[in-house]
């Protein structure tokens, strides 16, 4: 299997952790979003990283499809819950970590503008509703004391450390608040798949 991905991409940062922790051999391929005609442009029409190419040169995207079918194709160990409503609240944990990276990417592209065509009501409205959701996401933190050293990361934790991490590269005053999940998220940092993943 090869995936296509960026090292600064949360999402695929998400789809990296996931591969290893269930140690899932596969090669990554770095990819320019910048060209016209990267790799990625091949197997999924709307130019999206990540995207995992399998063997049989069928392409699954998006980040949450590719992590479960992760799942399917190596449930043991287990990312994401059995219990049905534990599986749906992770699957929401999920959702919210990539409303805060697809925010938190309007946010930058927004401010990449001349200082004089900014829109600060988009500008604001997006960092008001990032740290809302970074607020709920420190909550959980708080019962994930000792998750750097448990078997396996739960799909929570792994979409946690992705969006946060995410966060910290490219608006890290978003954090300055929440001090709890930043000493959190830096005791995974002795996870192998969060330090082994760590964009730049
Ligand atoms: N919902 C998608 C989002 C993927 C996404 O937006 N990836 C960005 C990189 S971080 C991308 O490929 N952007 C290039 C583009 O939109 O053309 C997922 O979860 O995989």
């Amino acid at each position: 299997m090869r995936l296509f991905a960026t090292e600064t991409s949360p999402y695929a940062r998400k789809v990296r952790m996931v591969l290893l922790e269930k140690n899932i051999p596969c090669e990554v391929e770095w990819v320019n979003l910048r060209t016209q005609d990267h790799a990625a442009l091949t197997h999924n029409p709307l130019g999206k990283i990540p995207v995992l190419l399998r063997n049989d040169g069928s392409a699954v995207y998006d980040s949450a499809v590719i992590v479960q079918y992760l799942e399917i194709l190596c449930p043991d160990p287990a990312i994401f819950p059995k219990d049905p409503e534990a599986r749906i609240e992770a699957l929401r944990v999920e959702a919210l970590a990539s409303g805060i990276m697809d925010t938190t990417i309007a946010w930058v592209l927004e401010q990449r503008h001349a200082a004089d065509c900014q829109d600060l009501n988009m500008l604001q409205r997006a960092r008001g509703k990032v740290t809302t959701a970074l607020a709920m996401l420190q909550e959980e933190t708080r019962v994930w004391k000792d998750a750097a050293s448990a078997p396996i990361l739960n799909l929570s934790q792994i979409a946690t450390v992705s969006a946060v991490g995410y966060v910290d590269l490219r608006a890290p005053d978003f954090l300055v608040q929440f001090p709890d999940m930043l000493a959190w998220m830096h005791s995974m940092r002795l996870r192998p798949s969060v330090s082994a993943t760590l964009p730049q």
